[in-house]
């Protein structure tokens, strides 16, 4: 059975990473004044950033179902089963937009999968599965090991202003909260899809220095972990914490990634993450 792994744009792979695995890509939109721009094709994160502090903000959408049928159909001649991996379903309609697609189409199966969350960790599940494809493994055996990383994986995030994800509606139970949250640096995370405040912490350091705790007290075990430090335009903070994260952890692989224009409209400029799973 030969399978394709298919993720969206807001995995934030990037293009010679896509290309060494064969994942195909469908991109998320940025709308400014009314101008529709695919990011990781038509605006890169630094355009995205450099945009954003001259323009009205922007606003973001899925991508079209129709790109979807065109995707799946273009895939069914070479493939038979396609592995369509997405960013949390609590936070944009790209993942039933693969689901109705999928049931659309014949000559192909198609197996959505809800990674409940997004950006590189959501890649992790999109490279895992191209590995496992290249193999030749089933694709419903891929499906069994990208759940069995969902037990493991964590992620966990801040943000310099949280307007962007009040704003976006991105901030579950946001309208009890926000007048609580605006005084602190909430640390946040996903559950049930959606994202949750995690915990109150003052700074953007006592933010940081509590994931670092919340990562020890899994990779202490001394198993293997993969981790993916993500920075909305912040490269040079986010090497010294790889390199800070390196020392203190030496049984966990660390990679770098960041925060696209999709994903950064929600969040902001200056926000940071720091995502894992066991290997
Ligand atoms: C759409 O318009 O459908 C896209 C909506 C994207 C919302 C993004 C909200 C922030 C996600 C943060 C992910 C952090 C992962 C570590």
């Amino acid at each position: 059975m030969k399978t394709a792994v298919v993720t969206d744009s807001t995995a934030y792979i990037p293009k010679e990473l896509r290309e060494k695995w064969g994942i195909y890509m469908i991109p998320l939109s940025v709308i400014f004044d009314h101008e529709t721009y695919r990011e990781e094709i038509d605006i890169s994160a630094e355009e995205f950033y450099k945009e954003v502090k001259q323009r009205e903000l922007p606003s973001t959408s899925m991508p079209p179902i129709g790109e979807f049928v065109a995707l799946f159909e273009k895939l069914m001649k070479e493939y038979d089963a396609v592995i369509s991996i997405h960013l949390s379903s609590g936070i944009s309609g790209t993942f039933q937009g693969a689901v109705s697609a999928g049931d659309m189409v014949d000559g192909i199966k198609v197996y959505p999968f809800d990674s409940e969350i997004s950006a590189m960790v959501q890649g992790f599940y999109a490279l895992e599965a191209a590995e496992l494809a290249e193999q030749g493994v089933h694709a419903e055996e891929i499906l069994e090991r990208l759940k069995e990383m969902k037990r493991s994986i964590r992620a966990y995030f801040m943000v310099d202003d949280l307007s962007h994800l009040q704003r976006g509606g991105r901030l579950s139970n946001a309208q009890a909260l926000i007048g609580s949250l605006l005084q602190v640096k909430p640390l946040l995370h996903f559950q049930d899809k959606k994202i949750v405040p995690f915990e109150k912490v003052r700074t953007r350091k006592k933010a940081m220095n509590r994931v670092v705790e919340l990562l020890a007290a899994d990779a202490n075990s001394g198993e293997e972990y993969r981790a993916v430090i993500i920075h909305a335009n912040r490269e040079a903070e986010a090497l010294e914490w790889k390199s800070e994260l390196e020392s203190l952890f030496p049984n966990v692989e660390f990679l770098l990634s960041y925060f696209g224009p999709v994903i950064g409209t929600h969040l902001g400029e200056g926000s940071m993450g720091l995502g894992w799973y066991k290997k």
